[in-house]
């Protein structure tokens, strides 16, 4: 597929590239766009895709040990808690589809109580790591077929041919669902929901609402590893964009939004200053925000809503004692 990039943009980054014979990469064209394109709005805003390159991936792996991060414990202690429950309410369907490739100790916790399942596809754009976890899953799932997928699977339409069965399972952990608004979220499921068919369980992994105290350190966390993790975002603009950017001069922030019930990662311009990518030049004042990330939360209520309104009909909630965490499981009639 061809994109529309605009011609000026093309030669820019060929002459910023060092190859001889300077070939476009489709993907860094992709950032390019989306770089130059949010930079240039007010206010500014940056994908959140983009924070998951190699370094910002194992930046992320760090975040979920950390003390004040509490999702991915969480979920997989009502994984490991509710495994055979879960498993006997999602059936005995053969093909479990996973969205984004997530943690394999999550997958493979649900696999070892789905006893059925023969066929596992996950879906996910970074192609490397769904290689990695295919081949930790391999080794711990005899006889069990992964059809990894490298696609974006938000847009998913079609499943390889040894996954086209009907009543399939659907697994998106983690609450990466966060990351889209509401109205993403909807145009999310209701793919999912031709994806996976009639019949068809999906579990899906949900942050829920709480006290900003324990939200906010959790995407701020003492020893700055959250921070890196929205800095390398420049970082990885000056190494794949030719930037400037001075990361000394940027600091992360989290805040909550209460009436859109999000967290909101930013980075905030700490000094009057220009920066330069890919050869323009972009001025920011001092305390000025690059918006990098959106992690929304829901109460049970108002995620068994949104499904609803995607066509799903929410079977069980699972919930922890101190209601940080759902797990929920969708049916398709
Ligand atoms: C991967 C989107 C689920 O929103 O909690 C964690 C990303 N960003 N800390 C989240 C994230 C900063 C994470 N998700």
């Amino acid at each position: 597929m061809e994109r529309d990039i605009p011609h000026t943009l093309v030669e820019d980054l060929e002459r910023s590239s060092n190859v001889a014979s300077p070939r476009l990469d489709p993907a860094r064209a992709d950032f390019a766009e989306a770089v130059l394109a949010g930079l240039a709005r007010k206010p500014r805003s940056l994908p959140c895709r983009f924070l998951y390159d190699a370094s910002g991936s194992a930046l992320f792996e760090e975040i979920t040990q950390l003390p004040e991060y509490y999702p991915t414990r969480t979920e997989t202690g009502l994984l490991e808690t509710y495994g055979e429950e879960i498993a006997e309410r999602m059936g005995d369907a053969r093909v479990l589809v996973e969205f984004g490739s997530g943690s394999s100790r999550k997958t493979s916790l649900l696999l070892s109580a789905l006893h059925r399942v023969s066929v596992y596809v996950p879906i996910d754009v970074a192609g490397e790591s769904l290689a990695e976890a295919a081949e930790w899953l391999s080794e711990r799932h005899d006889g069990l077929a992964i059809r990894p997928l490298v696609a974006d699977f938000t847009k998913t339409r079609t499943l390889p041919i040894v996954a086209r069965r009907p009543r399939k399972l659907g697994f998106f952990s983690g609450s990466t669902i966060g990351n889209l608004t509401h109205d993403e979220a909807r145009a999310f499921l209701l793919n999912a929901a031709h994806l996976l068919g009639r019949g068809a369980s999906f579990l899906v992994g949900v942050d829920l609402k709480k006290d900003p105290a324990i939200l906010i350190p959790a995407y701020n966390d003492e020893r700055g590893v959250t921070a890196a993790f929205n800095l390398n975002l420049l970082e990885r603009i000056n190494r794949e964009l030719d930037g400037d950017i001075d990361l000394d001069r940027f600091a992360h922030d989290a805040v909550y939004d209460p009436t859109q019930g999000r967290i909101e990662m930013h980075l905030v311009s700490l000094a009057s200053q220009t920066v330069r990518v890919l050869g323009r030049a972009f001025r920011f004042a001092k305390g000025e925000r690059i918006h990098t990330e959106n992690s929304h939360k829901y109460s049970v209520e108002e995620f068994q809503a949104l499904a609803r309104s995607a066509g799903w009909t929410p079977d069980h909630a699972w919930t922890d004692q101190d209601r940080l965490f759902s797990l929920h499981l969708l049916r398709l009639e």
